[in-house]
């Protein structure tokens, strides 16, 4: 079909946008980042930025802070990353695509959202796997954990830390005392496609959406249910309408600190040494911060009316994901070994 002058002048219109707009993200697209500004010395200054989900005072966004200030104390201040919480820059599933494309420098995640960005952190999403904190720890600094973390470089992205976040909990704005009050129930999930699965197995409606939307999705009865740990409980107030918590604990999904593969390409060796190094040093502190705020949610949860039921038939809830374990049992084998192997030592 032949094109008429005018319909050429704006598909080109429409091609040089794309264009520009490829090209802005791919340069980095941030205007705080001086990359690679020469210091004193030569060496070089950054100013980096760092995405984050959570409120300014939350174990997480304390972690972030710490690792910055330590990035900032080793490179003699020459490399500074600035935080920006409660999602300033973007839902995490977009904040995960700008880090990928380089347009974010930094970004901490849960390791939810990254199976849909690396299948093997798919893993994290399978239900009851792990027994309790210190077993997820032994996991997560074992040889296996060490490679998962590695394994994010195939993503464009480069892991540098993990993070505690404890174990995830159904609440939902009716009782739910027993498996099958879960039928038929709207339940929001992390975008990814085992949630999805699970609530199926669990009998219930997955209904994937990012975290910032689960408050008034949960006002407006757009769900009648979510799942997420005592600290996001409390903090994003979503246990002021949806009272009933159920202690299922059906996932324990580590947080991540991720760092753009296209940004960590650019850095010299001591600089990428500095960064990792100062990731480590802040995951002792993040633990630290997390078992105090998580302690000090249940609480406040408590007092603000949350109703926290204990699971009375909790091997009927096992028994109904472990055909979605089973079918996941051949892709994760080697995972999930390591995973059962560190149950015990
Ligand atoms: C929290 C996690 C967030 C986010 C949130 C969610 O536990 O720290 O990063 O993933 O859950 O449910 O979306």
């Amino acid at each position: 079909m032949m094109m008429n002058k005018q319909k050429r002048t704006s598909l080109l219109f429409v091609l040089l946008a794309a264009i520009v707009t490829i090209t802005g993200c791919s340069t980095g697209g941030s205007d705080n980042q001086e990359a690679g500004t020469a210091g004193q010395g030569g060496a070089a200054t950054y100013n980096f930025r760092l995405a984050e989900a959570h409120p300014a005072d939350y174990p997480t966004t304390k972690g972030d802070m710490k690792f910055a200030e330590l990035v900032k104390e080793k490179s003699g201040g020459r490399i500074t990353i600035d935080v920006f919480p409660s999602a300033q820059l973007g839902e995490e599933k977009s904040a995960i695509e700008q880090v990928q494309l380089g347009a974010i420098e930094f970004t901490r995640v849960s390791t939810g959202p990254m199976a849909e960005f690396n299948k093997d952190f798919g893993v994290f999403s399978l239900p009851y796997i792990f027994n309790d904190d210190d077993h997820v720890w032994r996991f997560l600094q074992s040889e296996t954990g060490t490679k998962l973390l590695d394994s994010l470089e195939t993503s464009g992205l480069k892991g540098l830390t993990y993070y505690s976040s404890g174990s995830r909990s159904f609440y939902s704005t009716k009782p739910v005392a027993k498996l099958e009050d879960l039928k038929g129930m709207k339940i929001r999930v992390i975008e990814n496609k085992l949630n999805i699965e699970i609530m199926d197995a669990l009998g219930a409606n997955a209904t994937p959406m990012a975290y910032g939307e689960v408050y008034s999705a949960l006002q407006t009865g757009i769900i009648d249910a979510a799942e997420n740990n005592y600290p996001s409980y409390y903090s994003s107030k979503h246990f002021e309408i949806a009272q009933n918590y159920i202690l299922d604990g059906h996932q324990r999904v580590p947080e991540v600190l991720l760092v753009s593969k296209q940004v960590w390409d650019t850095l010299s060796p001591e600089d990428k040494a500095i960064l990792k190094e100062a990731a480590v040093e802040s995951t002792e502190y993040q633990r630290e911060e997390w078992a105090k705020y998580e302690k000090e949610s249940e609480e406040k949860v408590r007092a603000g009316g949350a109703v926290i039921t204990e699971v009375s038939d909790a091997d009927a809830w096992k028994n109904a994901v472990k055909p979605v374990i089973e079918k996941y049992r051949t892709e994760y084998g080697e995972v999930l070994n390591a995973i059962e192997q560190a149950k015990t030592e």
